[in-house]
């Protein structure tokens, strides 16, 4: 098939799974053309099924907001038109599905039908989505759209509670790459992390107030008391002042580093014993699942769609959103070395239930599937 995906080309999760999504499908032999701002973080290497379409959109002093969206769907509309697409899969509703469904109309007018995949990744729901500034939009292409899935059941049934949906979605959760996500031998970055075998424990997020950050660090904190350990803080954002601030305050930032955005996150990951999510809110939580390719226990909250991935007491321990107590007595339950092997071995078979070589030909059979009722429907 050609396929053109949509999405935010930042480190954030949906960004990512669509490029490594696209990038698979082409490994397949799909022919994938990427619509974006800029070139997607992780579409770093050649292939000849693999094309990239920047949107470029021009301001003029009359606009105080650049029509993005206008752009977007004008581009839709030339791609399609020009690499003759079969089908339009976007992530993250906003704005990318009100544009494709408004390219698919536009198309439609010069006789061409091309069908619309939206994918819904979590904030576009549960956060800025049901905001009434969004919400009308949102209900309208979602329901427009010919095919929807969300990366998690809760997500999914997040979606019918909050918005006046009709459109039936498919639950596609999030995969792994296990070829590039695996444990590698980095003995000598952990030894100058940790010099005296100290336990290590790492983070990775945008450090948004939902990621809450601040709970990783007082978890830390007190497991710290028990045991040497060190954190590891991967990623950047709006809370990190208030985050480095929480480190002295608490005496602890000596034994914290903030390492910033890194693209090679599984390095860091392979030396790593504990990873801590405790969102408020996580669809998914494709950071955890990361972690634990790489044979590394999860101690989250059980917002959302995490339990879906991480199973309580057997990959790690899910608690309840800010049950720091609890949070850190299963963290130092997993780190004890009479558990922690087991817990490392747990994690990575979870693990490889997501795999992506068994996610893929889910997206696969939908494309197929809505490309047929969207072709019978064009006929009739
Ligand atoms: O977590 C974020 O803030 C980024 C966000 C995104 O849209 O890029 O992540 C969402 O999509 C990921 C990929 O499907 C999921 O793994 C994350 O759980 C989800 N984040 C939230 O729901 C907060």
């Amino acid at each position: 098939m050609k396929i053109g995906i949509v999405c935010y080309p930042t480190f954030g999760g949906s960004g990512v799974v669509a490029t490594e999504l696209g990038k698979g499908l082409a490994k397949n032999g799909h022919e994938v053309h990427f619509i974006t701002y800029s070139q997607p973080t992780r579409l770093d290497f050649f292939n000849e099924n693999l094309f990239y379409h920047e949107v470029d959109f021009r301001s003029y002093p009359l606009f105080k907001y650049p029509p993005y969206e206008l752009a977007l769907s004008s581009k839709m509309v030339d791609v399609v038109k020009n690499e003759k697409l079969d089908l339009l899969h976007v992530h993250y509703a906003i704005p990318h599905a009100s544009a494709a469904i408004l390219a698919r109309q536009i198309l439609q007018t010069e006789g061409i039908h091309v069908p619309v995949v939206t994918t819904l990744h979590g904030t576009d729901i549960t956060l800025v989505g049901k905001d009434p500034s969004y919400e009308p939009v949102v209900t309208y292409s979602i329901n427009q759209s010919d095919g929807v899935t969300a990366v998690s059941e809760d997500l999914k049934n997040d979606t019918y509670k909050h918005f006046n949906v009709q459109k039936e979605i498919e639950v596609i959760p999030n995969f792994i790459d296990l070829s590039k996500f695996q444990k590698q031998r980095k003995d000598h970055f952990k030894l100058a992390i940790c010099p005296n075998g100290e336990k290590l424990i790492v983070h990775t997020s945008n450090f948004r107030q939902v990621k809450r950050v601040d709970d990783v660090v007082r978890i830390f904190h007190k497991v710290n008391q028990s045991i040497p350990s060190r954190l590891l803080l991967v990623g950047d954002g709006p809370e990190r002042n208030n985050i480095e601030n929480l480190c002295r305050d608490l005496d602890i930032y000596e034994e914290v580093r903030f390492l910033g955005k890194l693209e090679a996150v599984e390095e860091v990951l392979s030396v790593a014993d504990l990873f801590i999510m405790p969102s408020e809110k996580e669809s998914f939580g494709l950071a955890a699942l990361e972690a634990m390719a790489c044979e590394v226990p999860v101690i989250s909250s059980n917002a959302g769609g995490i339990p879906e991935l991480n199973i309580n007491g057997i990959s790690g321990f899910t608690s309840k959103v800010g049950d720091i107590e609890e949070m850190t007595k299963n963290a130092l339950h997993v780190l004890d070395d009479n558990n922690l092997l087991t817990f490392k071995e747990s994690a990575l078979n979870r693990a490889k239930e997501f795999e992506m070589g068994k996610i893929l030909p889910l997206y696969e059979a939908f494309y197929q599937k809505v490309s047929e009722l969207h072709l019978t429907a064009a006929k009739s």
